[in-house]
């Protein structure tokens, strides 16, 4: 990734956590006295917001092989009975695609040989659910920055959703579909990617075959099994509850850092 490219992530993702206005790139506008304002005011506080950035920016510890869980625990979902799913897994996910849409230059549909063939990254780590109970994996995948990327992300893009396979809950009031979203700053983490092995063989259903989210600075049920889909979005008020997860919209926090 070039510097360039850093710093624009960073600007506008600074722009993000502060809920400032959007960052205008273009010189012409940076002329124009109020735009300026906007700038400078928006620098002083770059230094604070940096901080916080950098610290979310570090990795999660990595373990040794041997750290391994002998036994990962499923949670949520851990057999999605929905039809088309079914579908998809009797014929080992031949069928599947990942869809990458919404604010993206070239929205792009995936198949998991295309996903394999593109740059992974490998890691042990430990996952840690909201419940209490924590276990340690191999996890192999394709870092989610990379895929967006190859999509080319609009200016106005702020966060990151993904839209599972999976029915999950009996909620009367609220949509039952799983789906979570991340901003800008966990989406080019390096250790945030997109798995389809774990412990050296492909995903299993349990664990959200055929690709699931790994974002290791947040907690459990940030980490998005059965993955469809994936949007790019300016906010996601209008999807699901509105909170942009599916547990935050059952009162968890949207945040949830470890
Ligand atoms: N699609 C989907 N993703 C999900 C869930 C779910 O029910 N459906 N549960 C979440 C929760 S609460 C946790 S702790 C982890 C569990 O992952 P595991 O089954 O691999 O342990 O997945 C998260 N991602
Ligand atoms: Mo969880």
């Amino acid at each position: 990734m070039s510097e360039k490219i850093d710093r624009r992530m960073l600007l506008k993702a600074t722009a993000a956590v502060l809920g400032a206005m959007p960052l205008a790139g273009c010189d012409l506008a940076s002329q124009d006295p109020t735009v300026r304002g906007i700038l400078d005011s928006a620098e002083e506080l770059t230094e604070a917001a940096q901080r916080t950035l950098l610290s979310r920016q570090s990795l999660a510890r990595e373990f040794p092989e041997t750290a391994i869980s002998k036994h990962f625990r499923a949670n949520g979902s851990d057999n999605p009975d929905d039809g088309d799913y079914q579908r998809l897994a009797r014929s080992g996910f031949a069928d599947w695609r990942l869809d990458v849409g919404g604010l993206v230059d070239h929205p792009l549909r995936l198949s998991l040989t295309d996903l394999r063939a593109m740059p992974s990254r490998t890691q042990i780590t430990r996952h840690d659910c909201v419940e209490g109970w924590s276990c340690i994996g191999k996890w192999t995948g394709v870092p989610l920055g990379g895929v967006l990327q190859q999509a080319g992300l609009k200016a106005n893009a702020r966060y990151i959703v993904f839209y599972c396979a999976d029915t999950f809950g009996d909620s009367l009031d609220l949509p039952n579909k799983y789906y979570e979203s991340i901003d800008l700053v966990d989406a080019f983490h390096p250790q945030t990617i997109l798995a389809y092995d774990m412990n050296g063989k492909p995903l299993e259903v349990p664990y959200g075959a055929p690709l699931r989210v790994r974002v290791e600075r947040q907690l459990g049920y940030k980490m998005a099994k059965y993955v469809m889909r994936i949007e790019a979005v300016e906010s996601f008020g209008h999807i699901g509850g509105g909170r942009g997860s599916f547990w935050a919209d059952r009162g968890y926090e949207w945040y949830a850092g470890i």
